[in-house]
């Protein structure tokens, strides 16, 4: 059985759909290996300019799979080396959506949290349950939680295995939008389709300067933005953008 379903609902937008329904989309070693190969496949792929992840209306995804976790040990967790499926999520220059309904739990809220832009249906339920389980995060869910709802949700969140809603992860940061049940899909859609208009590069410099700009102090990422907006006077497309403004037409960028 495919574990991703990859899918292109719209020119340039990439769709992959998690696809393990009877184990609310559990994250087995298998599942995790399709997402890095379509992830790696799709970053090389040039017609590409968005990427959306979503699941089914009962899970985006409920974490790691338990099953599979119960009888090993941290060797074996450690030559599974787990972290170069979360690279290629973490190191795509194309822009990140997350669509999610239903459970984002433990590695299922993580991945939600690679994503750069995550919208929520009103069913969505956010949460780092690890703890529960006698564990904790380990593919960045303490520190990428904490970065979006500050110190106090995320330790309440991480020692409780407490839930937010998708209106309650609203409010605190941690989604970018939500819409009604089940038209989380069709809004990242819409989202996507308007990022993959915008000139690529534009848009790669944005997520990588605002990425890297928050690991480091503001004078040097800002800094780096000048650098970045200094380079993009360079490309074509802001030719293009520019001219299409002053002529009063709509410009198509050739990401160049
Ligand atoms: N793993 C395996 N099976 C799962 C699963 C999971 N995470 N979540 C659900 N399932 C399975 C259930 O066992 C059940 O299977 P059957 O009994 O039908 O065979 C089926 O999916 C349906 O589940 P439920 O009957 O429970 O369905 P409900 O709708 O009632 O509840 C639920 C859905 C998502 C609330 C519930 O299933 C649940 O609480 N699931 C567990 C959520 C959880 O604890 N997630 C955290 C997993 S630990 C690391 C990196 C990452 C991690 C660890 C280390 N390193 C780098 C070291 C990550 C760890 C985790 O994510």
């Amino acid at each position: 059985m495919t574990l991703v379903i990859a899918d292109y609902p719209r020119e340039h937008v990439a769709l992959l759909r998690l696809n393990r329904p009877d184990v609310r989309n559990a994250l087995n070693p298998e599942l995790r290996a399709e997402l890095r190969d379509e992830f790696d496949r799709l970053s090389d792929d040039k017609t590409i300019r968005a990427i959306i992840i979503t699941g089914n209306s009962k899970a985006f995804a409920a974490g790691a799979d338990i099953k599979g976790m119960v009888d090993i040990g941290a060797g074996e967790m450690m030559a599974r080396d787990d972290e170069r499926n979360w690279a290629a999520i973490r190191n795509c220059r194309k822009p990140v959506i997350a669509a999610i309904d239903g459970y984002a739990l433990g590695g299922g809220c993580e991945l939600a949290m690679h994503a750069d832009i995550i919208v929520a249906g009103e069913s969505a339920i956010f949460g780092q349950p690890e703890v529960r389980l006698g564990i904790m995060p380990g593919a960045g869910g303490t520190q990428r939680l904490v970065r979006a709802v500050g110190k106090h949700r995320a330790m309440l969140m991480l020692m409780t295995g407490e839930t937010m809603t998708a209106a309650e992860a609203f409010d605190a940061g941690l989604v970018s939008k939500v819409v009604e049940r089940d038209r989380a899909v069709a809004e990242a859609i819409k989202i996507a389709t308007s990022i993959a208009a915008m000139p690529p590069l534009a848009v790669a410099e944005i997520k990588q300067v605002l990425l890297a700009g928050m690991e480091v102090n503001l004078d040097t990422a800002l800094m780096l933005e000048r650098r970045a907006a200094y380079l993009l006077f360079e490309t074509e497309d802001k030719r293009t953008a520019m001219e299409g403004f002053i002529n009063k037409n709509k410009p198509t960028f050739s990401g160049s």
